[in-house]
């Protein structure tokens, strides 16, 4: 019930996807028990380190240069300022530091160099350090792993159908190959997407289909709900019911059994409650700190108190690499 497969088909998927709720629970809460430690949750922190005026055209990004948001386009960050940043993070109990920019592709001048620089600081204080930098050449994977980048995150967001309503100006094909680029550099990949985007069900499942079925799965799973943002085209979408988060963190933790699945975007509108039963069905990471790129996060204090009230603890950094006997750099 619980080995590793990348073969599913489709149909097996959605024959999940789709069994009684209470049901799938149970099942994907004994498959998260017979790889993971249910007590344990990942808690990771997110920097926008470069904000806003981004060529791409996604239409539920508040930092795209083609909406009007009301986010200013920033400059990247200094090394500095992301080092401090990471460094107040771990004090709160973090344990992956995750640096985004608004970025179509990583650059290839000294705004590289000063992410390496950030990559290199961080990784030094222990933490877990990842990156979501748009696309990447080898070369570049090469220095960002050289460097001691861990993860590297590049969602897929949506199925290969709906994704060309969603994003015109790249293709499924082109994230695929930045994944296989991620991967042949042995850096821990971080791929997942996004729910409540107008899809079907079926764009859910062809989604964790893809996932599933690459040739090693995604260490860590981010499932998103939309933040509608206004000015974005998705800004009038309906926020999706805690009951479809449920179904597809499940899904995921029952056909990618040793990722990290993490409630990502959304939390902030979700009672403890609500969390408690993405927690059950198999979410076992999460994003604290103020905000997460540009949107408000969940107040530190109250995640502290549903720690301590659904007896959770954060998971040490490097859990994976050590239980691997991979070199760490710590
Ligand atoms: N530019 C890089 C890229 O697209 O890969 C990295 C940053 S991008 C903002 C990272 C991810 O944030 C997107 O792939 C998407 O899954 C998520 N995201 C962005 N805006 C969102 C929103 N309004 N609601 C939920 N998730 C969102
Ligand atoms: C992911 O899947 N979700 C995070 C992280 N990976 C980079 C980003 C969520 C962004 C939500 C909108 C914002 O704050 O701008
Ligand atoms: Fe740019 Fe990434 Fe936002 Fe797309 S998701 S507009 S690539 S920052």
């Amino acid at each position: 019930m619980s080995e590793l497969r990348n073969d599913w088909t489709k149909e097996e998927i959605s024959e999940i996807y789709n069994r009684p709720l209470l049901e799938l629970m149970y099942q994907a809460a004994t498959v998260h028990r017979a790889h993971h430690n249910t007590g344990e949750v990942q808690v990771c922190t997110l920097l926008s380190i470069k904000t806003g005026g981004c060529p791409e055209d996604c239409a539920y990004c508040p930092q795209s240069a083609r909406y009007q948001t009301g986010l200013e386009a920033e400059k990247l960050m200094e090394p500095s300022t992301v080092i401090s940043a990471a460094a107040k993070a771990r004090a709160a109990g973090s344990t992956r530091f995750c640096m985004g920019a608004a970025w179509r592709d990583a650059r290839k001048n000294k705004d590289f160099e000063n992410v390496l620089t950030m990559v290199r600081g961080i990784t030094a204080m222990g933490m877990e350090v990842c990156c979501t930098l748009g696309m990447l050449t080898d070369e570049q994977a090469a220095q960002l792993k050289e460097a001691g980048l861990y993860a590297y995150n590049h969602n897929l967001d949506t199925s290969e159908d709906y994704y060309k309503d969603i994003i015109t100006t790249r293709s499924y094909e082109d994230r695929l190959q930045t994944l296989e680029t991620v991967r042949n550099h042995d850096i821990s990949v971080c791929c997942g997407g996004i729910i409540g985007m107008g899809e079907t069900h079926e764009d859910r499942i062809s989604l964790l289909h893809t996932l599933s079925t690459l040739p090693e799965h995604p260490e860590s799973v981010p499932v998103n709900a939309l933040i509608p943002v206004q000015g974005t085209p998705m800004e009038n979408m309906k926020r999706v019911s805690v009951w479809d988060m449920v179904r597809m963190i499940a899904t995921a933790r029952l056909t990618m059994p040793k990722a990290m699945v993490r409630l990502s975007a959304g939390r902030v509108h979700m009672s403890k409650e609500e969390q408690a039963l993405c927690f059950m069905a198999g979410a076992n990471s999460i994003f604290t700190g103020e905000k997460l790129l540009t949107t408000d996060n969940n107040d530190l204090g109250e995640d502290m108190e549903m720690f301590e009230l659904l007896g959770l603890k954060p998971r040490e950094s490097f859990k994976d690499a050590k239980e691997k006997h991979l070199p760490v750099t710590t």
